[in-house]
């Protein structure tokens, strides 16, 4: 089994965190083909994006699909609450990530540069992301971590996007209100931070990120 991608995208990020917490080792390999558009890696995965499952020839694609994967293989250990309706729960934590969140996130990372910025996409965004982390706040349960006192699949979804969601609007100087400063979220933020594997995944995950934005703002 190999897992292919790069830690600075959160997507990856999610299914290495994942494993962690399952105690599965699955270490990071370069793609096949040397990138995500080779052809050896587009037989794996058409979609063509990172991260990559590849267990016994066969790729898998999508992070939460591998996280799923992960699950039902190697079920001793389970990255999901216990109950059926707290494993809803964090599954619907990265369900919002992904369609609410992340998708309002993107945009920033073409409204950098101060001098070329489009205030009115930014205010929008900002806008969003505020409505997101909202939803969030409230499908939560009591915690310290999204759903219980042990990190989950929600955790792993979110974790990563809300540290690259800190690090643009930091980066950008952008007036959107920093997510975790108050509050329900403010709780869940200091459990990661507290957590050895949690943050270990999430340091890995904003040094990589902040080499990318540094590799960015010298192309622009
Ligand atoms: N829905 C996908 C998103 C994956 C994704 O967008 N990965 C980005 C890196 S953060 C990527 O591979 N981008 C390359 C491209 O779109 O060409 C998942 O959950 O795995």
């Amino acid at each position: 089994m190999k897992l292919y991608g790069a830690i600075a995208s959160p997507y990856v990020a999610r299914v290495v965190m994942y494993a962690k917490l399952k105690g599965i080792d699955l270490p990071l390999a370069d793609a096949p083909g040397g990138n995500i558009k080779s052809p050896e890696y587009l037989k794996l995965n058409p979609i063509g994006k990172m991260p990559t499952l590849e267990v016994d020839g066969q790729g898998i694609g999508e992070s939460t699909i591998i996280c799923d994967y992960l699950e039902d293989a190697y079920p001793q250990k389970s990255g999901l609450p216990e109950k059926p309706i707290d494993r809803a729960r964090s599954r619907l934590v990265g369900r919002i990530t992904d369609l609410y969140l992340a998708q309002h996130v993107g945009p920033l990372f073409r409204q950098m540069n101060p001098a070329k910025r489009d205030a009115a996409a930014v205010e929008a965004a900002g806008k969003e992301i505020t409505k997101a982390f909202g939803y969030l706040e409230q499908v939560m349960g009591p915690g310290p971590f999204c759903v219980g006192a042990t990190p989950t699949f929600g955790d792993c979804a979110l974790g990563p996007t809300t540290a690259m969601t800190r690090k643009i609007i930091a980066a950008g100087g952008f007036d959107i209100p920093d997510p975790v400063a108050s509050g329900r979220l403010a709780t869940w933020w200091k459990a990661m931070e507290g957590n050895a594997t949690c943050a270990e995944v999430l340091n890995a995950y904003g040094t990589a990120f902040d080499g990318f934005m540094k590799a960015m703002a010298a192309r622009r």
